[in-house]
């Protein structure tokens, strides 16, 4: 049995080791990225049993990604290394602010190697939540088919599909990105996106009214939107509540922020927990990751959250 299955490219991520300019930083820490990848990370280390179906090359770099996601106690039976397609790589620009910029080298992805035969329907019905991103679906169009299937074997089986848009416009174009991510609206019960992705997706400015009433017509059961260091908003069963977010102190690296906080709310759906407790536990797990340099690196243990939050004293020396 797994809690959560997610779909998604590992990728190696070189985070700069100064601020600025990419062309002019000299020095670059090797880390794991992606953002299924950081999703399913985030997940883990809360306590979620998880599994991360992908394709890395059969290469130094996917077999450090693929023992890092083992090491994290990931499932990684639906993960493999395959020939002739090298492991996905990013580099990252930081700027002072810790918001950045990303240069990616994936042309070729060893996800494109995933067959439909791949998405196990065995597999895929042993969990409780499948969790899709907007990134996956951007790298290729059949990947867009494997979500589909996806999606269509957790509908039969039950499971609560959620969904982060992520747009990343430098892998597809946005009249390619709008069509395909709305496509999936109708079988999500979580949505989890920031305000300019929703307007982004309908292409409306970033009214929270106008834009909640276009989701109306797909019954998501959760509609959060994320507002980064603002908190958060969300129209949980029907009512809607608001949260404030956190401060941690200097902002290094503000990717993977966005995962962190769909796997804390993933890991509060689980949980007998009021919805602005929901939001709140999410709030804290996104302030936890940006603190730290890399994508996944900030991703807490639930005592670190709980720390956070207040509730829990945790001895230091
Ligand atoms: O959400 C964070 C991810 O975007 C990052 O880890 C890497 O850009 C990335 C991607 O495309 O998965």
């Amino acid at each position: 049995m797994l809690d959560v299955i997610t779909i998604g490219d590992g990728m190696i991520t070189f985070n700069p080791k100064n601020t600025g300019p990419m062309r002019f930083v000299n020095e670059f820490e090797r880390k794991v990225g992606g953002a299924e990848l950081n999703f399913a990370v985030g997940c883990a280390r809360l306590g979620l049993s998880t599994g991360w179906i992908s394709r890395l090359g059969q290469d130094e770099f996917g077999k450090y990604v693929l023992n890092f996601m083992r090491g994290e106690g990931i499932d990684v039976t639906e993960a493999r290394l395959v020939e002739g397609y090298p492991t996905s790589v990013n580099f990252k620009e930081i700027r002072e602010s810790g918001e950045g910029k990303t240069f990616y080298y994936r042309e070729k992805s060893p996800t494109e190697t995933l067959t439909m035969e791949d998405i196990k329907e065995n597999y895929i019905k042993q969990a409780k939540v499948l969790h899709i991103t907007g990134v996956f679906p951007a790298i290729s169009d059949k990947n867009i088919e494997l979500v589909r299937r996806a999606v269509s074997l957790a509908k039969k089986h039950g499971l609560k599909v959620s969904f982060d848009p992520n747009i990343r416009l430098k892998l597809w174009s946005e009249a390619r990105a709008r069509e395909v991510l709305t496509s999936f609206l109708p079988d999500v019960d979580i949505l989890l996106a920031g305000i300019e992705e929703l307007s982004f997706l309908f292409d409306l400015e970033e009214d929270e009214k106008l834009l909640v009433e276009q989701l109306q017509p797909f019954n998501i059961e959760s509609i959060i939107i994320k507002k980064g260091s603002a908190g958060s908003v969300g129209y949980i069963q029907g009512e809607r509540c608001e949260v404030p977010g956190f401060s941690v102190g200097k902002v290094v690296d503000t990717v993977g922020a966005g995962d962190g906080f769909d796997a804390g709310f993933i890991y509060a759906c689980t949980q007998d927990w009021a919805p602005k407790r929901m939001l709140t536990f999410a709030n804290a797990v996104g302030a936890l990751v940006v603190s730290v340099a890399g994508d996944n690196e900030g991703l807490p243990d639930k005592d670190e959250v709980l720390e956070l939050l207040g509730e829990k004293k945790v001895i230091e020396r």
